[in-house]
């Protein structure tokens, strides 16, 4: 990858990593839907295995559709270098194993993504690997946690469904301090919103099943780095495991990621005003959203991030039963898990995604009875603000 990130980022989504192809001069990314790629000679295959000419072999190991969301994701995060994984686990999962040995300890984000921690404790764990799950957001508790096995540093933030924040910059000269690796999953900000390389985190995840994408068609990861060490133990591991991303897969993604900075820019909008008229409606106890000047990180949320995201949760009046009631109201709203789409979805954890979670865990992790979460899709501002009120006045 000789491209860095330079232009504006409505520019870079569109061309960085993406220019035309070399073979036949086709604006879009060809889809080079081939397993293997033959070699002119027994001495170009050679000089391939022996990573000598950069050429493809195998598209376990490479692919150029794949290749070019790589270099694009990379660049609008401003990392060494991007691997694409077939889903946001895999992305997840090939960091830990990359970066935990036998016995390792790691310290996470309480509120992280479900799978996320329930792959370590149910699946590391066998390996010796242990966690702590605690609030990042204060980092006295996070240095508290630190041991000698402590390799791990894993942040999400904003979480999920809280929207609490994290310190990236705080996190980063810990992790220096301690030797840790410091890995920061962005996908609820998109690259366009927040970059934690740049605030001193070793490694980026997102899930592209999200904003990258952006049209609930596709499920896709993908793994930045800031140093080449550590990006070449990355790519080691994941070509190993075999988590890569199919390269027509790769081209939906290439295809969404074109509309990445112009949906930011809409849902955005969208998402301040739904969180102001949610905050004056009678049946919302409360809002969270890191664009009200209300929000007790609102300043951490402007110092680190370059704006206050699409996904907001609220509080019901009614609790858990108006919760539901909301739910089976909604028309243009989509009742589905997942976030970032052009689509407005939303749902409410404690009766779908939680339900199963024991009430003490669950509102420890700020998951109460009454909460809402809603990704703010790209609709007319006008039309989730009127499904809003009719669903909330059911
Ligand atoms: N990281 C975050 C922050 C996520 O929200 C998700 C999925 C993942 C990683 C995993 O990515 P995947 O393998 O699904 O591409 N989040 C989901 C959610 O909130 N509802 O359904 C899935």
């Amino acid at each position: 990858m000789d491209q860095t990130r330079s232009r504006s980022p409505f520019t870079d989504v569109i061309h960085a990593g993406q220019a035309p192809d070399p073979a036949t001069g086709a604006v879009s990314v060809p889809i080079y839907q081939s397993s293997t790629f033959a070699f002119a000679s027994a001495e170009e295959g050679a000089a391939r295995f022996a990573g000598k000419d950069g050429g493809y072999i195998y598209t376990r190991l490479g692919n150029p559709t794949t290749r070019a969301l790589e270099d694009a994701v990379a660049i609008l995060e401003n990392g060494r270098g991007g691997l694409a994984t077939a889903s946001g686990m895999a992305a997840v999962t090939t960091v830990y194993t990359a970066v935990l040995e036998k016995d390792a300890h790691m310290i996470a984000t309480a509120a992280v993504y479900g799978a996320s921690r329930t792959v370590v404790e149910n699946e590391y764990s066998r390996f010796g690997v242990r966690a702590d799950f605690v609030d990042t957001s204060d980092i006295e508790a996070v240095r508290k946690r630190l041991t000698p096995r402590t390799r791990l540093l894993y942040v999400e933030t904003p979480a999920n469904p809280t929207l609490r924040l994290t310190d990236i910059r705080a996190c980063a000269a810990l992790a220096r301090e301690h030797g840790l690796v410091l890995a920061v999953d962005n996908t609820f900000s998109s690259p366009i919103l927040q970059n934690p390389l740049d605030l001193g985190a070793d490694i980026v995840i997102h899930s592209l099943t999200k904003f990258i994408n952006g049209h609930s068609d596709v499920v896709g990861g993908m793994i930045l780095a800031r140093e080449e060490a550590l990006l070449k133990r990355l790519r080691k591991v994941l070509q190993l495991m075999g988590g890569t991303m199919d390269p027509h897969q790769a081209w939906l993604v290439l295809r969404g990621l074109k509309t990445l900075a112009l949906r930011m820019d809409k849902a955005q909008d969208n998402a301040m005003r739904a969180a102001r008229f949610l905050e004056s409606h009678p049946k919302v106890r409360w809002v969270n959203y890191p664009g009200l000047p209300g929000h007790p990180q609102h300043e951490l949320a402007k110092s680190q991030m370059k704006g206050f995201g699409t996904m907001l949760s609220f509080g019901l009046e009614g609790g858990f039963e108006a919760g539901r009631r909301m739910m089976n109201a909604v028309k243009l709203c989509a009742l589905a898990v997942s976030l970032g789409s052009v689509e407005s979805l939303i749902q409410h954890p404690a009766s779908m995604t939680h339900a199963g979670v024991p009430r003490r865990e669950r509102e420890e992790a700020g998951i109460t009875d009454d909460l809402v979460r809603l990704s703010v899709g790209c609709e007319g501002y006008e039309d989730i603000q009127a499904d809003l009120a009719q669903a909330l006045s059911a």
